[in-house]
């Protein structure tokens, strides 16, 4: 059954001068050392100096709902390849190589391309503020700044064969710590059927918070599908396929009872380990609230699962 909920996807009135005003508060506070941790020893800057994200543009498809503060969005991560605990990343991943960085994309296509990061930051670029649901029954709102994954994909004009896109991820071994243990089958993989990536709600990041991504949420790109478990949104992307076989993922090898290909949100299908029920919403500790089916983006999603068993399809 789809729980329905009055939408809260109206335009957003958030518009770039405020995402400009609160950069420069927020720039401002941190200088003022007011803002507890806000750069967490890890240089905001990316390897090519780059910071700020300019020509950011506002869009009605962000929540309304309160952004989590930047110093909870850059110091509770999963990013395995740099450990598992939740402040690893924050702590490991300023050795991530960010430049040179390319991302391939390729398999059925007509126009294959490798693309420059360089490339990928003239797309055009806006603001969107995002739910993040994990697996593990934490969520947090994010402000990211990212374009649609489908104008990428458009550029090298998939064939008809396309019918699934698979990400691999960096496998930087000097960099990273984590992957001397066999936690993940490395690098990270994940991937999803070509209409899901097609849909506008899914975007490839290069920020938040009005500035370039910290290595810790997945510089210099980085997947984002809002209605899907946050482990769907693979960081550091270097390779895209459009694939006519559904891909096996990481996380799908690591535990198929668990995670499934679609991870879809959803409080109706149960997790082993973790309520799908309720949700911590970071930094709140002991408060829960209920889990909304898709993330509460079924009003935009749902018809791509029009009958199939979201039990069945997990
Ligand atoms: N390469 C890679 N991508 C990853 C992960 C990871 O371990 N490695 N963790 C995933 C999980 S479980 C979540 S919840 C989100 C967290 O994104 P955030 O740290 O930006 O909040 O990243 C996802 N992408
Ligand atoms: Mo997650």
């Amino acid at each position: 059954m789809l729980i329905k909920r009055p939408t809260d996807y109206l335009p957003s009135e958030i518009t770039s001068e405020t995402v400009y005003r609160r950069r420069r508060e927020f720039v401002k506070a941190a200088a003022a050392g007011t803002i507890l941790g806000a750069t967490g020893g890890t240089a905001r800057a990316d390897d090519s100096g780059l910071r700020q994200l300019a020509n950011v543009a506002a869009s009605p498809l962000s929540t309304f709902e309160k952004p989590t503060a930047d110093k909870y969005v850059t110091h509770y991560n999963n990013y395995y390849e740099f450990g598992t605990d939740k402040s690893d990343p924050v702590q490991h991943a300023g050795r991530l190589k960010t430049r040179p960085w390319t991302v391939a994309v390729e398999g059925e296509c007509r126009k294959p391309r490798t693309f420059a990061i360089e490339e990928l930051l003239k797309f055009p670029l806006q603001e969107r503020v995002y739910r993040l649901r994990c697996v593990e029954a934490w969520s947090m709102v994010v402000p990211w700044i990212g374009f649609e994954l489908g104008a990428l994909l458009r550029q090298v004009e998939p064939t008809g064969n396309a019918k699934f896109v698979e990400f691999t991820t960096a496998y930087q071994p000097d960099a990273m710590i984590g992957v001397r243990l066999p936690v993940l089958d490395w690098p990270y993989v994940e991937g999803l059927r070509m209409d899901e990536a097609m849909h506008p709600l899914a975007i490839l990041a290069v920020g938040l918070y009005g500035e370039v991504l910290p290595n810790q949420n997945g510089a210099p790109i980085r997947v984002v599908v809002p209605w899907k478990y946050g482990f769907k949104s693979a960081k550091s992307i270097v390779r895209i396929r459009l694939a006519g076989k559904q891909p096996s993922t990481a996380w799908e090898k690591a535990s198929p009872r668990e995670y499934g290909f679609y991870s879809n949100v959803n409080p109706n299908v149960d997790h082993p380990r973790w309520s799908q029920q309720r949700e911590r919403r970071i930094p709140e500790f002991f408060a829960r609230r209920d889990t909304v089916i898709f993330n509460g983006y079924g009003d935009q999603v749902a018809q791509l699962y029009a009958g199939m068993d979201l039990k069945k399809y997990f």
